[in-house]
C-alpha cells in the first residue's frame, strides 16, 4: 500500500515552522461539548444516583432500575478473570507484579531533621484515601492501562480504590475486570462518561466521594475531569499518544516501521516521527512500511494516523537529532542507536525513554515495569509519568523547642510588623523567652 508521509530535512529553509505545524495538537473540547458537561455533572450533582442512573440508560443504552446494579462485587470480577484464558492471567499477573516492583522504588518517605536548638522541621507523606480511576469502555479499554493507573495506587497504600468503566449495551469486558481483580481495585462501577466523573467527584448514595480521579477518556471524561478540578484532583489530561524513534541507520528497518505502527494504530490522532541521519534507510523504512502494512488488522488507522501526523526527518547527524527530540519532548522517545546511554544524557525532554534497538516501546506498554500513562503533547517540558507519587500528598511539619521559637519570633516579628498584621507579630513575641 503507497503511504503518503510527510518526510522533511533539518537543512530546509522552513525547518522551524515544518516542525511546529507538524507537532500542533489543537486539544480544547468545543462550547458545545461544554455546555453538554456542564449540564450533566451539575445534573449528577444535586439529583446523585438519579441522575447517573438516567444518563448510564441513555447513553450507555442500559435498562438499570436500581443503583445497586451498578456495581460489580469482587466476586464477579473473581468470575470474569476465571472467563479469561490462563496464557492472558499469567501475563496479566507477571505484568502487575513488575509494574508493581518498579514502582515500589519511587515511594517517598516521610523525612525530618533537627536544629541545634532542638526545633525539628520535617515532611509526612500521606497516601490518599480514596481514589477513582477511570477505564474507558469500547475499542479503547485496555486492561494494560488498568494495571498502569491502580498499581501505582496501590503502592502508594492508597485506603480504596474505586473502578469506573461504562459498558455499553451491557457489555463487560472480561479481561478489564480480570486486571482490576488482579490489581486489587476494591470496589468496580459500570459508568462512564462525565457522569462517572461528577459521581466520583461529589459522590452519590451510591458512588463513594473519592480524592482524586486518574485514568484516560474520551473528549466528554476529559471536559469533566477539568471541570470538577479543584473539588477533587485530577491526573493530566491526555492527548493522542505519540513516539518518536531516533534511529543511526544501523536497525532492522522491518523493526522500526512496526515501533511506527504501534503508535499509529492507537488512532487516527495519534503520532508517529522517525528521525535519522541516514536518508536511504529512512527510504527503507518507508519501503518496509508500505509492505508491513498491509499485514496489519488495524491499517486503516495506521494509515489515517502516519498520513496525518507521521513524518520522516531527516538530520544532519545524531546531535540535530537529539536537539530535535528535545524540542517534540515526545510521549515515548526510541534510541535506536549504539550507546544509547551516552546519548541520552543529552535528553532533557521526554515521557519514556527507551534505550537501543533491542526495547521497543511496546514492552514498555505492558509489562517492562514503567508507567505506560505519561506526558503527551509536548509536556513532557513541565511533567512526568504516572507515579506513586500521585497518589501521595506532603504534609509539612515544625515544632520549635522554647528557644527554637524565640529565635524564630525575633526574625517574624519585623516581618509582620512589614505587613501591618500586629497579630502575627504579638502572637510571636508572645514566644520570646525573656531569658534569652
Ligand atoms: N501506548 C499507549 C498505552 C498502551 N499501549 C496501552 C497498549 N495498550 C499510551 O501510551
Ligand atoms: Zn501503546
Amino acid at each position: 500500500m503507497n503511504l503518503n508521509i510527510r518526510a522533511f530535512s533539518s537543512s530546509s529553509d522552513g525547518f522551524r515552522s515544518e516542525l511546529e505545524s507538524l507537532l500542533a495538537w489543537d486539544s480544547v473540547s468545543d462550547a458545545g461539548v461544554q455546555k453538554a458537561v456542564a449540564d450533566i455533572v451539575e445534573q449528577v450533582r444535586l439529583n446523585g444516583d438519579q441522575a447517573v442512573i438516567e444518563f448510564t440508560n441513555r447513553f450507555d443504552r442500559r435498562n438499570v432500575a436500581s443503583s445497586s446494579e451498578l456495581e460489580i462485587t469482587r466476586e464477579e470480577l473473581a468470575l470474569a478473570k476465571g472467563r479469561v484464558s490462563a496464557e492472558l492471567v499469567t501475563s496479566l499477573e507477571a505484568a502487575a507484579k513488575r509494574v508493581h516492583d518498579y514502582h515500589e522504588r519511587q515511594k517517598q518517605p516521610s523525612w525530618q531533621y533537627q536544629e541545634n536548638d532542638g526545633t525539628v522541621l520535617g515532611q509526612k507523606v500521606t497516601p490518599l484515601d480514596r481514589v477513582g480511576v477511570y477505564v474507558p469502555g469500547g475499542k479503547a479499554a485496555y486492561p494494560s492501562s488498568v494495571l498502569m493507573n491502580v498499581m501505582p495506587a496501590k503502592v502508594a497504600g492508597v485506603g480504596e480504590i474505586i473502578m469506573v468503566v461504562p459498558t455499553p449495551d451491557g457489555l463487560v469486558n472480561d479481561i478489564v475486570l480480570a486486571a482490576a481483580y488482579i490489581a486489587g481495585v476494591d470496589r468496580v462501577f459500570t459508568i462512564g462518561g462525565a457522569q462517572a466523573v461528577a459521581a466520583l467527584a461529589y459522590g452519590t448514595a451510591t458512588i463513594p466521594k473519592v480524592d482524586k480521579i486518574v485514568g484516560p477518556g474520551n473528549i466528554y471524561v476529559a471536559t469533566a475531569k477539568k471541570m470538577v478540578f479543584g473539588v477533587v484532583g485530577i491526573d493530566m489530561i491526555a492527548g493522542p499518544s505519540e513516539i518518536l524513534v531516533v534511529c543511526d541507520g544501523k536497525t532492522d528497518p522491518d523493526w522500526i516501521a512496526m515501533d511506527l505502527f504501534s503508535q499509529a494504530e492507537h488512532d487516527e490522532d495519534a503520532q508517529s516521527i522517525l528521525i535519522s541521519p541516514d536518508m536511504a534507510f529512512l527510504k527503507e523504512v518507508k519501503a518496509s512500511m508500505e509492505r508491513l502494512i498491509e499485514t496489519q488488522s488495524r491499517k486503516d488507522i495506521i494509515k489515517a494516523s502516519l498520513e496525518g501526523r507521521g513524518a520522516f526527518i531527516h538530520v544532519e547527524n545524531m546531535d540535530e537529532a537529539m536537539d530535535i527530540a528535545n524540542i517534540v519532548a515526545a510521549e515515548h522517545l526510541e534510541l535506536s542507536i549504539d550507546e544509547p546511554e551516552k546519548w541520552v544524557e543529552k535528553i532533557r525532554h521526554a515521557g519514556a525513554i527507551f534505550m537501543g534497538r533491542h526495547t521497543p516501546e511496546a514492552l514498555g506498554d505492558y509489562c517492562a515495569g514503567p508507567n505506560h500513562v505519561l506526558p503527551t503533547s509536548g509536556t513532557a517540558r513541565f511533567s512526568s509519568p504516572l507515579g506513586v507519587y500521585d497518589f501521595q500528598k506532603r504534609s509539612s511539619l515544625i515544632y520549635c523547642s522554647p528557644e527554637g521559637a524565640s529565635a524564630l519570633a525575633k526574625i517574624a516579628s519585623p516581618l509582620a510588623r512589614g505587613e501591618s498584621l500586629e497579630a502575627h507579630a504579638m502572637s510571636a513575641e508572645y514566644r520570646i523567652l525573656k531569658s534569652l
